[in-house]
């Protein structure tokens, strides 16, 4: 195995530092399909933050116009993205892939959800469109999941000034989407939201701070209605860094890294038979070189 760049390397100008990547604080800047996978990031130093997509072949191998594959393809172009743009991307069946990402100014005020189709080896990709619906003041810390049937985004709402921040959920099918929905929407500031795919549908995970208090939401939406648990964050503190709900649905597993100031990252999982079943799986050590972590049960694909 060899590292890759995910775009053309680039030379410093006038001695100043070449620009750099991100890939930002999306849930899902990677994401594979039948056909390859592609990784979405961010180049923040322009005058307009650059956006763009690398694909790659089903082996790993970055596609380029001798394969007729994308090559660090811009998403955006029609679109004002800004620095915490922080994109995602999902796989579609085929070959083509959807994105979306924070923008300003295009959804009519303020911070807006962007959502763009990528097309693979097309010189012109298609335009952008919102994930949002309601516009006022800032929608933005977007995920989005392709379930086998639809594609499902999710992202943080300020639009009710009652109980701002919540989070909204919106289907999408063909390209049309359909009316959007509140997924948490109390008085509480709910945010970080997550989504995986699963065996029926899809399921989402979110953090929700009211005061001191911290707890992660799992929901699944599934065949049969939906289900919903929490667990209450024990490691919760005013100056916690960031949450990352990690989902995998493939026994019914849920997992979520915590990261506190302070202290070790925890990464936790909990199951949806029982809330009182999750439980700190592991406390990692300072990692060594070339020492893998340790596997966490159930949690291939996450
Ligand atoms: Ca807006």
């Amino acid at each position: 195995m060899s590292d890759v760049l995910v775009g053309p390397g680039t030379l410093s100008v006038d001695h100043r530092p070449p620009p750099g990547r991100t890939l930002g604080d999306g849930r899902h800047p990677v994401a594979a399909g039948q056909d390859g996978y592609a990784v979405i990031y961010v180049e923040p130093e322009g005058a307009t933050p650059r956006i763009a997509i690398r694909d790659f072949d089903a082996v790993g191998i970055p596609c380029n116009a001798a394969t007729s594959c994308g090559v660090d393809t811009t998403v955006g172009e029609d679109a004002t993205p800004v620095v915490d743009a922080h994109p995602v991307v999902a796989a579609l069946p085929d070959g083509e892939y959807i994105t979306a990402f924070v923008e300003f100014g295009g959804d009519g005020d303020g911070l807006g959800v962007a959502m763009q189709l990528v097309v693979p080896g097309e010189a012109t990709q298609p335009a952008v469109s919102f994930m949002n619906q309601a516009t006022l003041g800032a929608q933005y810390d977007p995920d989005l999941v392709w379930t086998g049937e639809e594609v499902v985004g999710a992202y943080v709402d300020s639009s009710n000034l009652d109980t701002a921040p919540d989070i909204r959920w919106r289907r999408f099918n063909n390209g049309a989407g359909a009316t959007e929905e509140v997924l948490a929407g109390t008085t509480a500031a709910e945010f970080n939201v997550a989504l995986t795919a699963t065996t029926d549908g899809f399921a989402a995970a979110w953090r929700e701070s009211s005061g001191f208090e911290e707890t992660v939401r799992v929901r699944r939406y599934g065949e049969f209605g939906t289900v919903e648990w929490s667990v209450a964050q024990p490691f919760s503190h005013p100056t916690a860094l960031i949450v990352l709900p990690l989902l995998n649905s493939t026994n019914g597993t849920y997992c979520w890294c915590t990261r506190t100031r302070g202290l070790t990252p925890r990464v936790r999982a909990t199951s949806d038979v029982s809330a009182t079943r999750s439980s700190t799986l592991m406390c990692p050590a300072r990692s060594k070189a070339g020492t893998l972590p340790p596997k966490l049960p159930g949690t291939k694909g996450m």
